[in-house]
């Protein structure tokens, strides 16, 4: 699919300039990669399409299908026809249990749930099915307390109602529409909803101005009206903007209307897709090829609200220990070791702050999971001990597929659990991949999944402190897994096309829940590329492999703004581009970027050009440092934000339509975003440009780098080395000093700057990397600034929690003084404060101690 131009990201500034299509290969990018994969793979791959369509055909039900690879290639011209529409029907009885009603019609039954007040389940099911869904999405730790339930009957039809939503349900043909407790409407019917086919659809009125996010990772604009998009997890092999659907196929969407948001979940592993305005532009359809209709809605307010309620159905992601939160190192691939060396020595001797390392798929031997390749890495528990040392954590790579090569234990034990994915005729499939031909394991089941989990002990016993799960969609090249490949799916049997879009989840999931057994008290991240709604609680997600251009600078941006509104509150892009060669301002306008972005790697492919940030000299170098060293000084501020992720489900980046829903102005708005409550961040996502236009809604805001008080719509300087940035009024915003790794936290002393105005803010401290957290070791503490009558500024501390996070000393800056403040309270005690009329602040310094209220006149 070519990038289409009217859905690419669009803010207050011009369209994008034109550049060259979005940066491909180059040939000795394409040489280099077809040496890394080898002949027999290659050929695999040529193959493979072919091979795929023969297994579809061959299997397909009911019908005699191809004995032979030629008769499969006649099938390549199979296209088979849209099924029909089959509504519900008449409404012919309904029955009430409790907090679920039951909608007989002429063609089925509807189920209608309320889980919650603020969220209800739509089923279409068979007569007599009593049985809850089956679904990996769901928390199993999940407990919704159902609410009570009022019924009405008219003759119009029926009205269900909780505190918080409403729903009525027209008799004929039966619908059903929902509005929130003021009687505004949230999902109106439109046609309504049936079996299609194998499958089943849904439809609701869309309004005027109604701008629809989440969808897990698209790449599009934050806005997603007007799309029609594709569940179908896939490899891609790179992406252009535009370009549907990637590597994972979150079935979320938040709706925002009048200020007022709602959610949709429609939870169904297979294929589906959804037109959000494209056929009709005052209609949302939703249509799933197979399986049931399971159609989740969560009533607002706030976006906030709608994720609160969508990440107590799906769960939320475990807190993510600090260093992961650090800036990361990677590339296809680093090695040999003495490279890894070098490396990690050139980032400490140049003053990189860096976390993490990453070694992709070359640590391997010939590419067979789970094993280090001896020559390349002779002794690797000793390299990581060494970068340890350097207060460098090691990330490695983990691919699902397992090579087809008796005598590689992964592989001998595997077969032995029969735990590889089968064929209908019982035969082992295989596909192609970067070892050659592979079986892949199948991890809907149990035991696959506890012994998928046991392979990383020799790996974290080697000192391997964060996991990287890859392909998982799965990829296979040339292709994908075929439809008819059989699945466990718990004991209930699946093909592989009815639940496709779980396969990454559940790798995800052995692999996260592996960790969890063998390491019960570290918090061990785990990355993956693929995914399905529920993932956030095994993994967060990377946006896979863009390419190093302006446009994908750009598309980051608003591909992890959706990503945050589908559950995934800690994700980020490939800083600098995977594919294709970066540059030295495109590099430092990214970085500016990612210290921003919840997760900051820079990472790039095999035979790109380097892209560490020394690599286009200075200016580059400089600027990029700086910016890392930023993201530094920032980590209390953004731990805070993943400790509020990790508690309630909202994401660390959020669009300004978030935070101002009555500002409509920020409806499509996603050349900016927020990071955690107070900072927005403006970027420059083009090349040459050293200004840009900002809009700061709700103010008044102080502008980060010169401390003045700014709203509404901005010029803003923006030099190469500098991005606009603002922090809202009110806000105490805890910074600490550069440091080399999250190793060398606490610091002896916590900047806490305070940004006059009225509001809270918080901050979360606990040791960083155990699970002791759970058991209430942690410290959390809310500041409320309030503006005094007739001038000055009170700020309130509460702390609670037993834990203690270790600074000696605050240093309190107060911003945005015009003149020397008169007095300065402590607990009411009269202190000195340092003015310092260039910046317009004044400091103080305290103890870490018990003092609650400074008030300064
Ligand atoms: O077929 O492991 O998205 O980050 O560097 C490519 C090699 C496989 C795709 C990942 C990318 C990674 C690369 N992988």
């Amino acid at each position: 699919m070519s990038p289409s131009p009217e859905t690419m990201p669009q803010g207050p500034e011009e369209p994008a300039a034109t550049e060259p299509a979005a940066g491909s290969f180059s040939l000795k990018q394409l040489a280099d990669i077809a040496r890394s994969l080898g002949l027999r793979a290659g050929v695999g791959r040529l193959i493979y399409p072919l091979r795929q369509r023969y297994y579809e055909a061959r299997f397909r039900p009911g019908e005699a299908g191809p004995r032979s690879l030629a008769g499969a290639a006649r099938t390549l011209l199979y296209s088979p026809d849209e099924p029909a529409d089959r509504p519900l029907g008449r409404l012919l009885d309904h029955h009430l249990d409790g907090h679920r009603l039951d909608l007989v019609c002429e063609n089925g039954t509807l189920r209608l749930e309320f889980l919650a007040a603020g969220i209800a389940r739509l089923r279409l099911v068979g007569p007599g099915d009593h049985a809850p869904p089956f679904s990996y999405a769901l928390d199993p730790d999940a407990r919704p307390e159902p609410p009570p339930v009022e019924l009405a009957e008219s003759a119009e039809g029926l009205e269900v109602r909780t505190a918080l939503l409403t729903c009525r349900v027209a008799r004929d043909p039966c619908r059903t529409s929902f509005y929130d407790a003021e009687g505004n409407p949230l999902a109106e019917a439109a046609e309504g909803l049936g079996f299609r086919g194998q499958g089943a659809y849904y439809s609701h009125r869309l309004r005027e101005a109604e701008a629809i996010y989440g969808l897990g990772e698209k790449a599009f604009g934050l806005n997603l009206r007007g799309l029609r998009l594709e569940m179908w997890n896939c490899d891609p092999e790179s992406y252009a903007p535009g370009q549907d659907p990637l590597y994972a196929s979150i079935p979320m969407l938040v709706a925002l209307r009048d200020g007022r948001a709602c959610g949709l979940f429609f939870d169904n592993p297979g294929a589906a897709r959804l037109d959000l305005g494209r056929a009709r532009a005052d209609t949302l359809r939703y249509e799933a090829d197979t399986g049931e209709l399971c159609a989740y809605v969560m009533a607002g307010p706030g976006i906030a609200d709608v994720l609160e309620r969508y990440t107590a159905l799906t769960g939320r992601m475990p807190l993510p220990p600090r260093w992961l939160l650090g800036y990361h190192q990677s590339r296809w691939s680093y090695y040999p070791e003495d490279r890894v060396r070098e490396l990690a020595a050139e980032l400490r001797e140049r003053r990189i702050p860096c976390d993490a390392i990453h070694l992709d798929i070359h640590y391997m031997d010939g590419y067979r999971v789970f094993t280090w390749d001896p020559e390349r890495f002779p002794n690797p528990a000793a390299l990581l001990a060494d970068l340890r040392r350097q207060g460098l954590r090691t990330v490695c790579i983990v691919d699902p597929g397992v090579k087809v090569d008796p005598g590689y234990a992964v592989h001998d034990e595997g077969l032995a659990r029969d735990a590889f994915c089968r064929l209908p005729d019982g035969s082992l499939f295989q596909g192609p991949v970067w070892p050659g031909l592979c079986y892949f394991p199948d991890f809907t089941a149990v035991p696959v999944r506890r012994w998928w989990g046991e392979l990383y002990r020799p790996l974290l016993e080697a000192g391997v402190s964060g996991f990287w799960n890859d392909m998982n969609e799965p990829a296979i090249f040339g292709g994908g897994m075929p439809g008819v490949v059989q699945h466990s799916y718990e004991g209930r049997g699946a093909s592989h096309g009815e639940v496709h879009n779980v396969y990454g989840l559940q790798m995800a999931r052995a692999s996260a829940e592996g960790l969890r057994r063998l390491a019960p008290n570290e918090r061990i991240p785990l990355i993956s590329r693929s995914g399905y709604a529920g993932l956030q609680r095994h993994a967060m997600i990377w946006t896979g492999d863009n390419h190093s251009t302006w446009a994908h600078l750009r598309l980051g941006v608003s591909m992890c703004l959706n990503l945050g509104l589908s559950g995934l509150a800690l994700c980020g892009p490939d800083v600098g581009g995977f594919a294709g060669d970066c540059g030295g301002e495109l590099l430092a306008r990214w970085t500016q970027v990612g210290a921003l972005t919840p997760f900051f790697r820079n990472h790039a492919a095999l035979g790109t050009t380097p892209q560490e940030i020394w690599r286009f000299g200075e200016p580059y170098e400089s600027i990029c440092r700086r910016w890392i060293e930023l993201r530094y000084r920032l980590l209390p501020y953004i731990y805070t934000a993943a400790w509020q992720a990790a508690r309630s489900g909202l994401p660390m980046m959020r669009p300004l339509a978030l935070a101002f829903p009555g500002d409509l102005r920020t409806y499509s708005l996603d050349d900016q975003f927020l990071l955690g409550d107070s900072l927005l961040a403006a970027p420059v996502m083009r090349p040459g440009r050293r200004g840009r236009r900002v809009y700061l809604p709700g103010g008044p805001w102080y502008d980060f780098w010169t401390g003045r008080l700014l709203s509404g719509e901005v010029e803003a300087d923006a030099p190469l080395e500098s991005m606009p940035l603002y922090v809202r009024a009110g806000t105490v915003l805890p910074m600490g000093p550069v440091m080399q790794h999250t190793g060398e936290w606490p610091p002896e002393t916590l900047g806490l700057h305070v940004y006059p105005g009225d509001g809270e803010s918080w901050l979360y401290d606990d040791d960083g990397h155990s699970t002791d957290y759970r058991a209430g070791h942690f410290q959390v503490t809310r500041f409320a600034c309030a503006r005094l009558p007739g001038g000055g500024l009170a700020l309130r501390r509460e702390t609670e929690g037993p834990f203690d996070p270790g600074y000696r000393r605050l240093e309190l800056t107060f911003h945005g003084l015009e003149a020397p403040p008169g007095r300065v309270l402590l607990d009411g005690e009269p202190v000195e404060a340092a003015f310092d009329a260039g910046s317009s602040t004044a400091t103080l310094t305290v103890d870490g101690g018990t003092w609650s209220t400074v008030e300064i006149r």
